[in-house]
């Protein structure tokens, strides 16, 4: 058994305590498929994959996992693993086809059939609400620039909230809204392939509208809910200690991990860390300071890797560039990223500051490595390694008082990796893509020892009552 570097104590899942949440996360663009079954309309990424050179080796996310048809297995494989919880998001446009306006019924039916397997299966479902998929008929008038955007998103999340939180009592309002911003709509190199440094800050500031929305419609609507974000973060260091590159690294540290999260709090967006963001004061309107804020139960950190910056003249705005993990002669994944657990407690360390943050679930964390299929089984032993050195940083951050409540695991099979297609592989089980045949790997069997004694608590009941109800949506009202 893996010795915690800090304590020397065995990595046990009962050290986190009885009451911690464990848990395994997906999105549903990378394991949905189906994407023309039960009435479902277009979103951006299946627009933006279908353009060339976007994804590598031209992959297509049409099947995926074909999770859509296959969720009761991967479900019961979710509960054979050990995991009490389980982290999906709903696809918009299987709700509202068009982005707005009609409801479609088969995308209720198909949500509400995997929240009731869930149930059944003692696990507790968690709602993220938008990760990443925009229905493809908002991106046509204008998506995350068009401030219409806070009366489309508050429609869907009004009618999830509705047809839903009889049953689910955890939402995730948004997923790192920070990608949409920087690879949607500045660098392109995500749905909807956007470019433009002007086009940054309209859609920071519609997102970070819309999780404050959305935080108070759920919490109007669902009783007891509880609710929160999941914010991508990465321990910034400077190259050195020279003033460009201290400069370069609050730059860096106000666009990674303050941006989302401050003005939920009330303090505004990052400004005194990156004077270019003051300029998104020509977006804001009255009001609009005390509409971003919520006082969410949790903040969801996603935590991957750290990052060593340093200043630099060639990129405008920015003035900074990151120092590849490659050139700096450490571990990396097989993303490029640098493996480095003491950035999960540092940045760990660095929310525990806040005034005014009450719980932190990771809501996220993993890695991919080339994985080899040898006599049926992967042997996975770098990724088992991964996971057991960032739980223990967790761990370690959990004793020293940061008040963690939960972990999922980044991810719980192999999936459509976004611009990176099927090449990099997260998952705790494989996949084969052309037969979809499903092999837990080691870590996934290491994680399933880990979780087997766990002494975590039951489902809520009041989740388990409701779910013979029927649930037909009633189309809104012309
Ligand atoms: C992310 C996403 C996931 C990714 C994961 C690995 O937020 O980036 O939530 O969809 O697949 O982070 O890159």
């Amino acid at each position: 058994m893996k010795q915690t570097e800090n304590t020397g104590e065995t990595l046990s899942a009962n050290a986190f305590g009885e009451d911690f949440l464990w848990g395994v996360a997906t999105a549903a663009y990378q394991i949905e498929g189906a994407v023309r079954e039960g009435g479902r309309g277009d979103c951006i990424w299946d627009v933006f994959a279908k353009k060339k050179g976007k994804i590598k080796n031209g992959d297509q996310a049409a099947v995926a996992c074909d999770f859509y048809n296959r969720y009761e297995d991967d479900l019961n494989q979710v509960k054979s693993l050990g995991f009490k919880q389980f982290r999906f998001s709903i696809s918009w446009s299987r709700i509202l086809p068009e982005g707005a306006g009609a409801v479609n019924q088969e995308g209720i039916d198909f949500y509400n059939r995997l929240i009731n397997k869930c149930i059944e299966l003692e696990i507790e479902p968690w709602i993220t609400l938008y990760h990443w998929d925009l229905p493809q008929a908002l991106e046509l008038l204008g998506g995350w620039k068009n401030r219409k955007i806070i009366d489309w998103f508050a429609a869907y999340t009004t009618i999830c909230a509705e047809a839903f939180g009889d049953r689910v009592r955890s939402w995730i309002i948004m997923n790192e809204p920070m990608a949409t911003a920087g690879l949607g709509y500045t660098t392109g190199e995500h749905a909807p392939g956007k470019k433009g440094n002007w086009n940054f800050l309209p859609v920071v500031h519609h997102l970070a509208l819309c999780q404050s929305v959305g935080g108070r419609i759920v919490r109007n609507l669902v009783p007891n809910a509880y609710i929160g974000i999941a914010l991508s973060c990465s321990y910034v260091f400077p190259d050195s200690e020279k003033p460009a590159d201290l400069g370069a690294a609050r730059r860096a540290d106000a666009l990674m991990n303050r941006l989302f999260i401050e003005p939920a709090l009330g303090l505004g967006y990052p400004v005194d860390g990156f004077g270019f963001l003051s300029n998104i004061n020509r977006y804001m309107r009255a009001g609009d300071y005390e509409l971003l804020k919520f006082d969410f139960d949790f903040i969801g950190l996603q935590n991957y890797f750290s990052v060593v910056v340093r200043h630099s003249f060639l990129a405008p705005v920015i003035w900074l560039k990151n120092v590849p993990a490659a050139l700096r002669n450490v571990p990396t994944t097989a993303m490029g990223w640098e493996i480095n657990a003491d950035g999960m407690y540092r940045i760990l360390k660095q929310f525990q500051q806040y005034n005014g943050i009450r719980d932190i679930v990771i809501s996220e964390n993993g890695a991919a490595f080339q994985d080899h299929l040898t006599d049926g089984e992967i042997a996975d032993s770098k990724r088992t390694a991964f996971f057991q050195d960032y739980l223990s940083a967790v761990l370690k951050a959990k004793h020293e008082g940061v008040n963690v409540k939960g972990y999922f695991a980044w991810t719980l099979m192999d999936n459509f990796e976004w611009a990176e297609g099927y090449s990099a592989r997260f998952g705790l089980i494989f996949v084969d893509f052309k037969s979809q045949e499903r092999i837990v790997k080691d870590s996934g069997k290491w994680f399933a020892s880990f979780l087997k004694n766990t002494l975590t608590q039951n489902l809520p009941t009041n989740l388990r009552e409701n779910v013979s109800l029927k649930k037909t949506y009633k189309q809104p009202e012309k």
